[in-house]
């Protein structure tokens, strides 16, 4: 499945004039949306592998039709999303259902489709047929010897796996936890983990990074042995230099100041990496900016502000992902919107007139403060966005696209409606 650049360039032939009256008005009234568009060309989001299928709750999956059938299949389709809006250009894979049989040629179909790989993830939080021993009462912080071993030896195989395709990052989440009180010894646990993570860690090549996610609660529902952003960074900070925090925008408890965190995280250098989704209750993985796009927005102005005062490249220096799950919607649309919501939120931030928030901070002018906020975010950058893909070689309207070209039903015919990807 592919769609050309005759086609693209045939659907933003369709859409020209439009689009640059949109945008020659935009330009007009923000004269400093142009010097933005080179850092929206250059952002690049990473598409995860288990992200490509129909998700599901613990009540029930419903298919799909036409899912990536196994890992060639899963780069196409981040090809093809590439393709659309040159924002995707990177895929996460999830080890054991992403081992590359032939790495020189799996990492030569993706060069073909303009992708790299980004975090590598590991998985201890089910058992896979065959396994010696269950993760039931955790993996890292296993009160067993050999389970953590297990554990850490499955880590170690991931990292090696990610080298030979290139990768630089591995990321770590864990279910480990508690269900009930009195279950675990808090400290305990988590000192087994940190030892853990410490071996893990050792078998890191020199130039990558290890991302610690946290998440509140959930597969266990007492504690969890990572849970906070306060518990990462703990570990990590013990861990070393190479090692950081993810954030996943679903992982904290309901009305978590997500931005603060971030802005503290970055402060301390020790963020590395991020998760896009959004959730209205908990670690609901819907569709980016559907449900708090003011939450993302007010996000974004911290990840600016926090990299810029370190000097870092927005682009590249942190780990930027989606990590959602699609229960009813085509997982590529799905995955079209959030990536637009992530563009549309970066352009926001960048927009933000910073010398005047500056300056309304320093005279505790909480009105002119929230004014100068809003006044970007209520900016619609939509054609900004759309200019930066159609410079980079996109669609103007890379979900027009997708419908008009009618991609899934291609996708059916090709695969079948009956497959169903693997990744979760
Ligand atoms: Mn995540």
């Amino acid at each position: 499945m592919h769609i050309s650049r005759t086609t693209i360039a045939e659907h933003n032939d369709q859409r020209m004039f439009a689009h640059e009256r949109r945008f020659n008005h935009l330009a007009s009234e923000t004269p400093q949306a142009l010097s933005v568009l080179p850092l929206l060309e250059a952002f690049q989001v990473a598409i995860p592998s288990w992200a490509l299928g129909a998700g599901g709750t613990r009540f029930g999956r419903f298919g799909l039709g036409g899912e990536p059938r196994n890992l060639e299949e899963k780069i196409a389709d981040v090809g093809l999303l590439h393709a659309l809006n040159r924002s995707s250009g990177a895929i996460s894979l999830h080890i054991p259902w992403d081992i590359p049989e032939d790495a020189e040629r799996i990492k030569a179909l993706a060069t073909r489709y303009g992708l790299v790989f980004d975090a590598m993830n590991s998985n201890t939080f089910q058992d896979q047929p065959g396994q010696p021993l269950s993760y039931k009462y955790g993996s890292l912080q296993h009160v067993d010897k050999a389970v953590r071993k297990q554990a850490i030896d499955h880590n170690i195989e991931v990292i090696r796996y990610g080298e030979v395709l290139g990768s630089k990052s591995l990321t770590v989440w864990l279910a480990d936890g508690s269900c009930f009180p009195g279950q675990l010894n808090f400290r305990e646990a988590f000192q087994r983990t940190l030892e853990s993570l410490h071996e893990i860690y050792a078998a890191l090549p020199a130039d990558w990074k290890l991302f610690l996610e946290y998440k509140a609660f959930e597969p266990n529902f007492y504690s969890t042995t990572v849970a906070d952003w306060g518990q990462s960074l703990l570990a990590v900070s013990k861990l070393g230099p190479q090692a950081y925090t993810l954030v996943d925008l679903g992982h904290h408890l309901q009305g978590a100041n997500i931005e603060q965190i971030v802005a503290l995280l970055l402060m301390e250098g020790k963020l590395g990496g991020f998760h896009f989704n959004d959730s209205k209750y908990g670690d609901d993985d819907l569709t980016v900016g559907s449900i708090k796009p003011y939450q993302l927005f007010l996000i974004f102005c911290e990840l600016v502000e926090g990299m810029d005062a370190r000097g870092m490249l927005h682009s590249r220096d942190l780990g930027w992902m989606i990590d959602a799950s699609h229960n009813v919607k085509d997982p590529l649309e799905d995955l079209l919107q959030s990536v637009e919501a992530i563009k549309i939120a970066y352009a926001q931030a960048l927009l933000v007139d910073r010398a005047a928030l500056r300056e309304a901070r320093a005279a505790s002018d909480v009105v002119r403060a929230q004014e100068v906020l809003q006044a970007a975010y209520r900016t619609d950058v939509r054609p900004l966005v759309a200019e930066a893909r159609l410079r980079a070689g996109g669609a103007l309207e890379p979900l027009a696209l997708y419908r008009a070209g009618e991609v899934r039903r291609r996708l059916t015919e090709e695969r079948g409606s009956g497959g169903r990807a693997t990744g979760l």
